[in-house]
């Protein structure tokens, strides 16, 4: 069957191409799929805009559009474990991480067909008794929405969910070495009966199947999740057609620890904060900044433990965490930490692939420590995507804070402190989307996601991530109309 989904029919691409998705737990062969190409997301495009302009989807009731959302949730837990082995088998993650993914994907999908139609609008008191004048919001029209290998599937759901309860219609381009779950979702919004070219699916290479998304005139907006390169050439390429853009585009995201914080535990996050997912999380809190006076029992304890984690498969139930995506990407963190190495770094676990001959055949990478950093390092300012710590001191509350905002990015943090006072002012002051105190990681779909500065433009999640995906009309209707004479008054 081909895995094309454009204008409701499964297409093959037209020039034909192919891609091999090999598992990077063990290079094993998971499937060949449909490579599109330029023209294919073409044709997708004219599809979603036939759709959005003559179709019935933006006319449907939002209270409709969030039934049908509701109804792809349960179809989606319906089919968790299905979609779970496919994420596993794409990413190498752990199944039970899979497992929890889809289960945040079918919670993301049951928020935004809850909240679809509950904000219509507001009625603006115009001090003119003869004027009604209402706020309305509309959809946007037609979305490119691009999305990462990291969470495919829950990072399609931050997007596709949104962008449908608003009324648009879009064209989807997943990371093309993670396809899988997106093809599977396009069935369940085919088996839940969205209709023809409001939701369409192309595979492959961003360069090539992607790019049209961003300069395609008929597109009226794109949404990226990815790197921060990716997102700079995306945002030029719309910019002749002038698109909405909204870009997530990761981080170098400090986790602060100060000496009154409760340290047991904070030590415990700070391992899950970094090495979650082998460290390929946007979020990830790769740049662990130390108060100095507990900085050696804190990190030798913290080197220790992270040097038990153990590593396997998706299907290997004593795996605490899987390989890297690729191996380009392996070998950009090897490089990284080379890099870290030269300019001074003191590397105190891992810094190599793991010796064990059973993991050979994966993209895996040891569990790394690089302490004696500081911000001039490339290490601590570039993201490495992957199982890599870098340890900073500071003195005080007001050095941990320059340091910690020392960053072109600015997507999340966290304080650990039991000092309330202290934990406020400092969440106050550090320029991130999200600060977790005293916590690392969590996210729910009630709440908004997104960066400060560089690590990107506009919020997924919460009010704010449905709003991204709307217009915003002022009707002024004049209810007493009389001639005016603006001109002529004087005959
Ligand atoms: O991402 P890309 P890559 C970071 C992380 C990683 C780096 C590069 O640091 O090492 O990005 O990863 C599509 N027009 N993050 O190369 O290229 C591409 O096909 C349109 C952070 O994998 O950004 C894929 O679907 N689309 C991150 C998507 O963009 C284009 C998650 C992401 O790929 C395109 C992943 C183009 N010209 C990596 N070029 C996060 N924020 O969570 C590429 N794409």
């Amino acid at each position: 069957m081909p895995d094309l989904y454009i204008d409701g029919s499964w297409v093959g691409a037209r020039a034909g191409g192919l891609r091999t998705i090999c598992c990077p737990a063990d290079g094993e062969l998971v499937a060949e799929v449909d490579e599109a190409g330029a023209e294919d997301t073409e044709v997708a495009i004219e599809a979603a805009h036939r759709a959005f302009h003559d179709g019935g989807w933006s006319a449907t009731s939002s209270r409709d559009r969030g039934d049908l959302l509701l109804q792809v949730a349960d179809l989606l837990e319906r089919d968790t474990d299905v979609i779970a082995r496919m994420e596993s088998l794409d990413t190498g993650k752990r199944f039970v991480e899979s497992q929890y993914d889809v289960a945040d994907v079918v919670s993301v999908f049951r928020h935004y067909g809850r909240v679809a139609a509950e904000d219509s609008g507001r009625v603006v008191d115009t001090g003119n008794a003869d004027v009604v004048s209402r706020i309305v919001h509309e959809p946007i029209g037609v979305c490119g929405l691009i999305t990462p290998w990291n969470y495919p599937l829950l990072q399609v759901s931050w997007k596709v969910a949104p962008c449908l309860a608003a009324g648009n219609t879009f064209v989807l381009k997943p990371s093309e070495l993670t396809p899988h779950s997106a093809i599977h979702l396009m069935r369940v919004f085919e088996e839940a009966g969205l209709p023809p070219g409001v939701g369409n699916l192309v595979l492959g290479s961003g360069a090539v199947a992607g790019a049209p998304l961003s300069t395609d005139p008929r597109v009226d907006m794109v949404s990226f999740t990815g790197g921060v390169e990716t997102g700079r050439r995306i945002m030029a390429a719309a910019a002749p057609t002038v698109k909405k853009v909204a870009l997530e585009l990761g981080g170098k995201n400090p986790n602060v620890v100060f000496a009154d914080a409760d340290l047991e535990v904070a030590l415990d996050y700070a391992l899950t904060a970094v090495f979650l997912h082998s460290g390929q999380v946007c979020s990830a809190g790769a740049r662990l900044l130390v108060e100095e006076s507990i900085h050696d029992s804190f990190v030798d304890a913290l080197v220790e433990r992270a040097q038990e984690i153990r590593l396997g498969g998706p299907f290997d139930d004593s795996a605490e965490t899987g390989p890297l995506t690729s191996e380009a990407h392996r070998d950009k963190v090897e490089a990284y930490v080379a890099r870290g190495l030269a300019e001074g770094a003191v590397l105190r676990c891992g810094g190599a692939r793991p010796d064990d001959p059973a993991l050979g055949t994966g993209f895996y990478y040891l569990p790394t420590v690089l302490d004696g950093c500081t911000s001039t390092m490339s290490v601590t300012q570039d993201e490495s995507f992957g199982p890599v710590l870098t340890v900073e001191t500071f003195r005080d509350e007001d050095e941990a804070v320059t340091i910690a905002n020392d960053s072109i990015y600015g997507l999340a943090g966290a304080v650990w402190t039991q000092d309330a006072g202290r934990a406020q002012r400092v969440a106050a002051r550090l320029r991130m989307g999200t600060v977790w105190i005293n916590d690392y990681h969590p996210y729910v779909p009630q709440a908004e996601w997104g960066g400060y500065k560089q690590s990107g433009t506009g919020r997924e999640l919460g009010a704010a991530g449905l709003d991204e995906y709307r217009e915003t009309k002022h009707v002024w209707h004049n209810i007493r109309p009389a001639v005016q004479r603006w001109f002529g008054s004087g005959e």
